[in-house]
């Protein structure tokens, strides 16, 4: 078996991307649920956010969402996180919350609108030039509702024009990730439901588009190993959205409905290359994003315990014996190799990763240090009038 040890480098690789929504009020189409001294504003968002990384040392970018986050000054904002220790990271394009949008953005057959989904696209592009993002994350709400609503293949080859459009925009150093879903908010048909078409739409743009895998948005039963295998074969895994499911989109904490998941979706992602060192564009060439919501259970430890969950499935994939399992497999020995996989799985590494953190200067309960930080009871008292911020506003 590797040992603890042995890990700790491609461990210090790993860098959790944490969503500024997940800060915000969240609920379900029933209710939403006010938090007390969840923030007002993008920089009270960030400003959470950087507990997260004080708490966890593993989460230094926090994602955006235009329009919930736009400032007059996104240099501001830039420089506002900086401050605080993180960095700005994806910047999340929406073009699902405007009334013009109601039959689609980058598909619809109206070209006024088409062309403001593209403008929409191009201004979160115009921010990451000021951040310093690298990613521009277009997730389309495009569908039908009803067979004869729309040509399939038509709204295809107009997602291909406005994705292009987009693409042309990026600079040399930033990415288009597309990603799929497929269902919701379109019951019938999705534009992009699938990675496939997602793979499709962004071979034919260029190197720098690569796919988003959100792992709430598969049918159930779906083996979304396989596809992380897949895309990184292919050279286009470009970023995860993490949380987990239940049912559907559940947007649950990452690891809490399924952690033996995220443990095979981490050791494919290690066996494919996705935590190697990439010197040109950030800590690895794929991109550990949260998309979660935290609709009735405190968002800051929430987040806390979600990056915890994607660090401790990462330690024990990266602790699967690899020789081992190729050994195994070429000796037909079907146990054999499970029991490697197996045994990785069930290696309690809780207390070698508070060492770790420990040879880091990090708190060793990241959940105990926020807890005991006193943050949470400042926030409650102090971020009292204004609007809260909640998803979607
Ligand atoms: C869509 O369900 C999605 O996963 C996309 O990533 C959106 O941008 C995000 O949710 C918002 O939470
Ligand atoms: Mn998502």
């Amino acid at each position: 078996m590797t040992s603890f040890d042995e890990i700790t480098p491609a461990l210090e690789r790993l860098a959790i991307e944490v969503p500024s929504w997940a800060y915000g009020n969240s609920g379900t189409r029933f209710k939403v649920f006010a938090q007390p001294g969840v923030p007002r504003d993008p920089f009270e968002k960030i400003a959470d956010a950087a507990e997260v990384h004080r708490a966890t040392g593993v989460a230094p970018s926090v994602a955006l969402h235009i329009p919930w986050d736009r400032v007059d000054d996104p240099d501001k904002l830039r420089a506002h996180a900086e401050d605080l220790g993180v960095s700005v990271g994806t910047i999340n394009s929406n073009t699902f919350q405007d009334d013009d949008y109601m039959l689609g953005s980058f598909c619809h057959v109206d070209d006024r609108i088409r062309a403001k989904a593209v403008r929409h696209a191009i201004d979160c592009i115009d921010i990451m030039d000021i951040t310093g993002s690298r990613d521009l994350k277009v997730w389309l709400p495009d569908g039908l509702n009803y067979p004869g609503q729309g040509d399939l293949r038509g709204r295809q080859d107009r997602l291909a024009d406005s994705l292009a459009q987009v693409y042309g925009r990026l600079g040399d150093r930033q990415r288009l990730v597309l990603e799929y879903k497929f269902f919701e908010p379109a019951f019938y048909a999705t534009d992009v439901p699938d990675w496939g078409t997602s793979y499709v739409q962004c071979v034919a743009l260029g190197d720098r588009a690569v796919v988003c895998l959100d792992t709430g948005h598969h049918a159930p039963g779906t083996n979304i190993e396989f596809i992380v295998m897949q895309l990184l074969r292919l050279g286009r895994l470009g970023a995860f959205d993490f949380n987990s499911r239940f049912y559907a989109d559940d947007d649950l904490i990452v690891g809490a409905a399924d952690p033996f998941q995220l443990f095979r979706i981490m050791f494919e992602v290690i066996r494919g290359g996705g935590l190697d060192a990439d010197v040109v564009d950030g800590p690895s060439p794929v991109s550990f994003m949260l998309d979660q919501c935290h609709n009735v259970e405190a968002k800051i430890p929430a987040q806390i315990r979600s990056v915890l969950n994607v660090v401790e499935m990462t330690a024990k994939a990266l602790l699967v014996d690899r020789v081992a399992l190729a050994d195994a497999e070429r000796a037909g020995d079907v146990l054999a190799g499970n029991a490697v996989m197996m045994d990785a799985f069930a290696t309690d590494v809780r207390s070698d990763l508070a060492d770790w953190r420990a040879t880091r200067h990090l708190p060793t309960d990241p959940m105990g240090a926020y807890l005991a930080s006193g943050y949470q009871e400042r926030i409650v008292a102090e971020r009292v009038g204004g609007d809260q911020a909640g998803w979607g506003a």
